[in-house]
């Protein structure tokens, strides 16, 4: 049983004084030395001398100066040592370009890089390889003989550079999962950043030769980052440089090593006409977050994996704060609540749920999920609403000066809080080990006589895996109340909900209810507007009229609210359509068409309110609903009702895709990226009724990648753009990037007629490498995204996406591994498709040798 579980953490007997390293580079027989100076840790109990170590082949050890011979595992080395200080040495041979799970040191593109996080270090060198193991690295690298590499990079400070070595020094004690490597043939495009206490930093962004003009972006993004974080948390960079490499075979997005960090290229390299709107929001966030990890994450790192959302948690809910400032605060937070409900409600509802923090694992890289990261933000986010933001801030303070240097758990974290507010935060803390999404009900009661609402709350947390019983939670509510012409009578109020049930009482100028609202009187019955801003990750159960969400949605003044009202109308019809084949209906469709046409709010959010519920989330509130959701009704209610919106609302359509043209060259800010949104939503819909005329047209004349990808997709999904995609895949076949949207594209807009022959085509695509990860998730998970491609009736894609699982596994479990939560849904859907899936997953489970990380997903999917 390789379970790893919180309750059973015993920390390092030694302590790590320093580590020095140094590289051989050659491509399958690099040399790695090490010098590592232990000393017993008086505070820890003592143990055995163990030190983690995978897939090394080990050449000599000495334990001061003494060769020794240790016992080898798979899984790491013990050996006897002295009871006093002594100095671990040893030299082993490992084979970069062997490795295709892209974990340790490896090889892309002819570049030498690596990926630690989390446990990647112990594919370099026997080492402590445990995150609250922190200590100085000093680095030499040394190119190969034959072929010198003109930059060789590590952590830190550069030390001596000459010839064909260089060396780099480490001051800040760092657990191993930071550390990084890179060697290759790069280039940088570079910039300057003087702290706020004066001292410079040399910003380099290191990409392969051709790619320099696809930098400024990045670069400008982490100027950015570097400001805002001084201005809004006070925390300065640390060393005298700070590089980004971008790597086109990763497993992830992007990762935070100790002044070094490694990205997808997907996620740094941006030109006009290569890169879409989202691209460039992306690239900004990512590089961000990244930054803001040199914080949260490396100065104040985890104590063990569990602690994972300590950091992650904490460092979306920075960057998400971030991307609100440099763009709309409230276009942001309804485009991070609609991913938190995509991915991280999908996981609480299925049988991958787990807390924030969760308690066991067998493969650590299985959790770096959705919940740890995005739910685990919106618990930060809860935090800072419940004390105020000043108070977040002193306690935000207390942590870096109190745990700075040192390896944290959930229990310091909040520990910070409660002495900073004085707050009692025991509750509180079931948001870290409850996993599912809180219900939470509410039912109103008017009283016309008194002026009094009452609102009732119920909150009650569905079972989980392991989780029979849950207990009430702390929910923050914001709420407002509107009268009945729409004016605000109360602005936003916070209520703690901390029971089963709880009534909130808000009088109308009657004085000794709960809330006041400022009038004293209104006609008729009051709106309350609940959850305002998604002031906490739960499941608003609420009986409304369709009348009201089309009021909320016309006079909300909470950005998210009224969002949310359009969203849930949306919803309820095409729930209606699908269940009872019900038509659009007319209070829908005017509400929409107002919306659009008001020209008093930001076109990026009227293009929000455009757009439609996804097939996902319809197939979740089916089958809430109590009903089996069908996907291919799903898909065609869907096509029916943007037809309809496309018919119904031309004319004012039409006027919007005129209107928001931007004029003059590309500039990737929010605003004109909000008006190509909005204009890209009415074009959708036009070319439904148009017959892709004006999407053909925008393809021929487009300036940019955002114009040219919104018509392709237009026209792909009306079932034309045959000669469109052949003229975008002559232009761009040699760009990786954007031939990975190519492929993206048409997997993800296949209908569920055409999903087997798209499947076929792109697979057997001769630039279908498959073997790198974005390429591969561009079509295997892009077409196991696409609800109607991958539920087709016959189960044939299935069957081909777990042909390719297994196809993947013993080359790169990681990947193989994180696309299984393909399958995370099944339960929900009717007896066929429930059986061609679980034959697809036992298939899948029984493949022998099948790795650590696949065999957990698919255990867990099929328990
Ligand atoms: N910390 C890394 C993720 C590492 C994933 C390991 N499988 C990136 C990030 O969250 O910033
Ligand atoms: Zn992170």
């Amino acid at each position: 049983d390789r379970t790893v579980r919180l309750e059973e953490y015993t920390p390092f007997p030694w302590i790590v004084g320093d580590v020095s390293l140094t590289f051989r580079l050659h491509p399958t027989a690099t040399r790695v030395l090490s010098r590592i100076t232990f000393a017993n840790d008086p505070a820890a109990p003592s143990g055995p001398f163990f030190l983690h170590g995978e897939k090394l082949n080990l050449i000599e050890a000495r334990i001061d100066g003494v060769p020794v011979s240790p016992d080898i595992t798979a899984e790491g080395l013990t050996c006897d040592v002295p009871d006093t200080p002594f100095v671990f040495e040893a030299e082993v041979e490992i084979d970069p370009s062997g490795n295709t799970a892209l974990d340790g040191l490896y090889m892309s593109g002819g570049m030498y890089c690596t990926q630690c996080e989390a446990e990647g270090f112990r594919k370099i060198t026997f080492y402590p390889d445990r995150p609250d193991v922190m200590a100085p690295f000093n680095v030499r690298i040394e190119g190969p003989e034959d072929k010198p590499l003109p930059v060789m990079l590590s952590n830190g400070n550069p030390g001596a550079q000459e010839g064909n070595s260089a060396e780099w020094h480490d001051p800040w004690p760092k657990p191993s999962y930071l550390f990084a490597l890179v060697a290759g043939d790069l280039v940088a495009k570079s910039g300057t950043f003087t702290t706020a206490s004066g001292m410079p930093v040399a910003l380099n962004v290191y990409v392969r030769p051709g790619d320099e003009d696809r930098c400024d972006y990045a670069l400008d993004a982490l100027i950015r980052s570097m400001r805002w974080d001084e201005r809004e948390y006070g925390r300065e960079y640390d060393l005298s440089v700070f590089s980004i490499v971008a790597v086109d075979d990763f497993n992830m997005g992007a990762m935070e090593n100790k002044g070094l960090n490694i990205f997808n290229s997907k996620y740094v390299l941006a030109s006009p006409d290569t890169a879409t709107d989202v691209d460039f929001e992306m690239i900004e966030g990512i590089v961000a977050h990244e930054y803001f990890h040199n914080w949260t994450g490396n100065r104040v790192t985890c104590r063990d994996w569990f602690q994972l959302c300590l950091k992650e948690g904490l460092t979306v809910f920075r960057d998400q704060q971030f991307s609100g400032d440099m763009r709309s605060e409230p276009v942001k937070r309804i485009d991070d609540v609609l991913a938190l409900r995509a991915r991280q409600f999908r996981e609480d509802n299925g049988p991958l749920a787990h807390p924030v923090r969760p308690e066991s694992y067998i493969e650590i890289n299985n959790f770096y999920t959705a919940t740890v990261y995005e739910k685990g933000a919106e618990v930060i986010g809860m935090l800072r609403r419940l004390v105020g933001a000043e108070a977040y801030r002193a306690a935000l303070d207390l942590y870096f000066e109190r745990h700075d240097g040192q390896a944290c758990t959930i229990e310091d974290w909040l520990a910070v809080f409660e002495d900073a507010t004085g707050r009692d935060l025991s509750q509180f803390k079931l948001w870290y080990s409850q996993a599912g999404t809180p219900r939470v009900e509410v039912s109103e009661d008017w009283d016309e006589e008194a002026g009094r609402l009452a609102l009732t709350f119920r909150q009650h947390t569905p079972p989980t895996p392991g989780q029979p019983d849950k207990a009430p939670l702390v929910i923050p509510v914001a709420l407002g109340l509107l009268d009945a012409a729409g004016h605000e009578i109360m602005a936003t109020e916070v209520v703690e909900l901390t029971e089963a049930e709880q009534t909130v009482e808000i009088g109308l100028g009657t004085g000794g209810a709960d809330l006041e609202a400022k009038a004293s009187r209104v006609p008729g019955r009051p709106v309350p507007s609940i959850l305002r801003g998604f002031s906490a990750p739960v499941i608003l159960q609420r009986q409304t009229s369709a009348e009201e969400r089309a009021f909320l949605l016309a006079h909300d003044t909470d950005p998210f609210n009224k969002w949310e009202a359009g969203r849930a109308l949306a919803r309820d019809v095409l729930v209606r359509m699908v269940t009872d084949g019900a038509e659009p209906g007319q209070q829908y469709l005017s509400a929409l068409q107002m919306v659009a046409k008001d020209d008093t709010l930001d076109p990026a959010f009227r293009a929000l309110a455009l757009s439609l519920p996804s097939q996902d989330d319809l197939a979740q509130a089916i089958h809430d609903g109590g009903a089996t959701p069908d996907p291919t009704a799903i898909w065609a209610a869907l096509r029916r009702l943007a037809e309809e919106i496309g018919g119904t609302l031309e004319p004012v359509l039409s006027e919007l895709y005129d209107e928001m043209r931007v004029p003059g060259p590309y500039t990737p800010d929010a605003q004109s990226a909000g008006s190509r949104a909005l204009r890209g939503a009415a074009l959708a819909y036009l070319s439904r009724v148009d017959g892709g005329s004006r999407a053909a047209a925008q393809f021929a004349e487009a300036g940019n990648m955002t114009e040219r990808l919104g018509a392709l997709g237009a026209l792909l999904r009306i079932g034309k753009g045959e000669e469109e995609l052949a003229a975008f895949r002559r232009r761009w076949e040699g760009d990786r990037l954007v031939m990975d949207k190519w492929f993206a594209l048409q997997a993800a807009s296949a209908s569920p007629a055409e999903a087997h022959d798209v499947a076929q085509r792109l697979t057997g695509d001769p630039a279908f490498d498959w073997t790198n990860p974005n390429r591969f998730r561009s079509v295997i998970g892009a077409l196991a995204g696409n609800p109607a491609a991958f539920h087709e009736p016959e189960g044939r894609i299935y069957r081909l996406v777990t042909d390719w699982l297994i196809r993947l596994d013993p080359l790169n479990p990681q990947t193989a591994a994180r696309l299984t939560t393909s399958f995370e849904t099944w339960k929900r859907f009717d007896a066929d498709r429930q059986g061609m899936i679980r034959e697809n997953l036992e298939r899948l489970s029984a493949v022998e040798g099948l790795s650590r990380d696949t065999s957990e997903m698919v255990g867990r999917i099929l328990a």
